[in-house]
């Protein structure tokens, strides 16, 4: 009987259970949702902008439309070479600039002859869209276009037939070059341009002349899984910045009645609007150097490993997508040292998100919804972005806490809401236990797609992330914990003028090792702890250490000569004699420019003693747009100020496309004043300007 009675109430609970667990829904999805073409742009994270067109041959960023199509010539073309890269550099996609402001088409069009019909490379036969889309096919890379509104060659831009120009090239662009997951359109619209020879300025409302009802059409017949980016999207939004940073709090959301191409209130895109009416994510574009187009003279501003990882976490890591550009060169290639930092940063970024601290933790959560298996905790390590853990309807502050069996070294939380069901969470925090005390680490508003905090390394027994404010109960799909290492970089080694000596590298726990002595630095030598002087020819070798892991950066060596200290500018030929401290305050980034049409601008130093002089330095004006950079130089020393005597006379070769310090070699001579005359400066400009001037003496 007892038996049976057992058999009854086993019976009954199992019936319970199943009934429970049959009643336990998926939380009712919140506010504005992602379309599937829109999901799938989300998994995208990383892709490549290539900005290669009539402007890397012209050297311009912005084209005026009366450029001509036999400019247009690269020498090694090689689409294939762009793939490879993009894809060793671990992104997943290419935008390429089919025709920018200027109106050049890289396809020929057979709408205009303003093309690469036109242009020598391969004879006119060449078609740079139909090389990307077989070059994307063959390493697995999805591509995307990028096609300007504004048009400065189009003879018709301003009136309706240019529209319709536009609507079909956006048609043959989208029919001919396979599948294509995102159409991009500028904001930049309007303005002067040589519109077929009119040379005018032509104005357009952004609004309405595009009729941009007509071209999500087309886009939607043609590519129905293409996401369409515009300052208001509607698939994806433009971040408000090309600097390659989302704001920490950011919504996937915007009102988007209100934002159209060119919004002025742009800044509020890189937040989103928290009571948007739609889905629409955010994009950071970014060039990896200053320019969007290839200049040589940016071969030297190649962005520094630093700031790309901050980047990639001040995009990826608040819930935007990082849209990487990448200058095609002259030639038709990704240049190398793009490609050096490119494969710098997937190496950093593999090294951060190495080993999942997540994954051998105890996970625990004040609140499962129907303590249902579906939705259980598992959910959040289990590396399945369709699986999440949520909390029972109208329970939505809640805790999940990390357990680990010994205290464990952490600096990086990644987190994922299931985004599926809206972007809910608005709270949240991030605490560790230490030594047996509680500790907040972090406190953040926004997840959405993919949230990572990055901060000082604490060794913990447990983590807690606690969701203190949703909008509805949270959902969330991935957690992950990580102990990334110290960002080993080249330590910056500056002297000011006083001849201090500082060198410095980005990540607190990198130590710095030099010698003075010629010999080769290793983590046995002097370790750098504060400024110290250097007022003699000195060279110094310096390396940056790990001692986690005991790696360190290739010797860099630096050279000072005597220190500036009594140094001063005694005349000018014009300009500001005030400001002339920027010549000799060994800091290249200041510069002293002259004021005036001044057709032999000179300079003259005083050394402040008389020193063996055996050569001369001329740093020229750093910055994106250089001016009055020497060409041709004049370098005389004396030992009164009186009598000269030329010592170097001659042309900074490339100069132009490589502003960097040059160093010119002379008989030795005693001299206590020097002077630099500028012959030419490049462009034939009247002004005059200086980085810095330095000497070499011989000791
Ligand atoms: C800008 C354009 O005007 C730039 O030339 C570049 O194409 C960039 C991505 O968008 O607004």
């Amino acid at each position: 009987m007892k038996r049976f009675y057992f058999i009854i109430i086993l019976f009954g609970l199992i019936c319970l259970l199943v009934f429970c667990k049959q009643d336990v829904k998926e939380p009712k999805p919140y506010g504005p949702l992602p379309s599937e073409r829109q999901l799938a742009w989300h998994d995208m994270e990383y892709y490549a902008f290539i900005h290669f067109n009539m402007n890397t041959f012209t050297n311009m960023e912005w084209g005026n439309g009366a450029e001509s199509p036999s400019q247009f010539n690269p020498t090694e073309l090689n689409a294939r070479q762009w793939a490879k890269t993009i894809k060793e550099a671990g992104m997943k996609g290419v935008i390429i600039t089919a025709k920018h402001h200027d109106g050049f088409c890289l396809w020929p069009s057979k709408f205009t002859e303003h093309s690469v019909k036109n242009s020598p490379w391969k004879n006119g036969k060449g078609d740079v869209l139909k090389d990307l889309s077989e070059a994307c096919k063959e390493y697995g890379l999805k591509m995307g276009i990028y096609l300007s509104p504004w048009d400065r060659n189009h003879a018709e831009y301003g009136k309706p037939e240019y529209v319709t120009y536009f609507h079909d090239q956006l048609r043959e662009l989208l029919t001919n070059y396979g599948d294509i997951f995102e159409v991009w359109f500028d904001g930049a619209n309007g303005g002067s341009g040589y519109y077929g020879g009119a040379n005018e300025t032509r104005k357009i409302d952004n609004k309405t002349y595009y009729q941009w009802d007509t071209v999500l059409e087309i886009v939607r017949g043609l590519q129905p899984n293409a996401v369409i980016f515009g300052d208001g999207g509607p698939g994806v939004r433009w971040v408000g910045n090309e600097e390659g940073w989302a704001n920490e709090t950011n919504w996937s959301l915007l009102r988007q009645k209100e934002v159209y191409p060119g919004y002025q209130k742009y800044k509020e895109l890189r937040s989103g609007h928290e009571d948007g009416t739609h889905w629409i994510p955010a994009e950071c574009d970014v060039s990896i150097r200053p320019g969007w187009y290839y200049h040589p003279s940016e071969d030297i501003q190649v962005k520094t490993l630093s700031r790309l990882v901050d980047i990639y976490y001040q995009s990826i890591g608040r819930n935007a997508s990082l849209l990487l550009n990448l200058p095609v060169d002259f030639r038709g290639l990704v240049h190398e040292k793009d490609i050096e930092q490119l494969m710098a940063l997937k190496h950093q970024i593999e090294k951060d998100f190495a080993h999942d601290l997540a994954k051998g933790a105890r996970v625990t959560a004040t609140n499962i919804r129907g303590n249902h298996s579906k939705f259980k905790l598992d959910n959040v390590i289990d590396d399945d972005h369709k699986t999440y853990w949520t909390t029972d309807d109208n329970v939505t502050t809640a805790s999940i806490t990390f357990e680990f069996d010994v205290p464990t070294e952490i600096n990086r939380v990644l987190l994922q809401e299931y985004i599926s069901l809206g972007q809910r969470i608005n709270g949240f925090d991030v605490e560790a236990e230490i030594d047996g005390n509680w500790r907040t680490i972090d406190t953040q508003s926004t997840i959405g797609a993919k949230r990572i905090l990055r901060f000082d390394t604490i060794e913990a027994s447990k983590i807690r992330i606690n969701i203190t404010n949703a909008k509805a109960v949270p959902t969330i799909s991935n957690i992950e914990l990580y102990r990334a290492p110290s960002l080993l970089t080249e330590p910056t080694v500056i002297r000011d003028a006083k001849g201090r000596v500082t060198m410095e590298t980005v990540d607190k726990n990198i130590e710095i090792h030099y010698t003075m002595d010629g010999t080769n630095p290793t983590s046995k030598s002097k370790k750098y702890s504060s400024p110290f002087i250097v007022n003699e020819p000195t060279t110094l070798n310096v390396i940056a250490h790990n001692p986690e892991n005991n790696q360190q950066t290739i010797p860099q060596t630096i050279y000072f000569d005597i220190s500036k200290e009594d140094w001063k500018v005694v005349q000018v030929s014009s300009g500001k004699l005030d400001d002339t401290y920027k010549i000799i305050d060994d800091n290249p980034k200041t510069t002293w420019t002259t004021e005036k049409s001044d057709e032999a601008g000179e300079i003259i130093i005083d050394l402040g003693r008389k020193h063996q002089l055996q050569g001369f330095t001329y740093m020229p004006m750093q910055g994106r747009w250089p001016y009055g950079i020497i060409s041709h130089y004049e370098f005389s020393a004396s030992i009164d100020n009186k009598d000269w005597r030329i010592m170097a006379k001659g042309e900074f070769g490339n100069i132009k496309s490589s502003p960097i310090e040059q160093i010119i070699k002379f008989n030795t001579a005693k001299a206590r004043y020097v002077k630099l005359k500028g012959i030419k400066i490049v462009d034939g400009d009247k002004r005059l300007s200086v980085g810095e001037i330095g000497v070499i003496t011989k000791h």
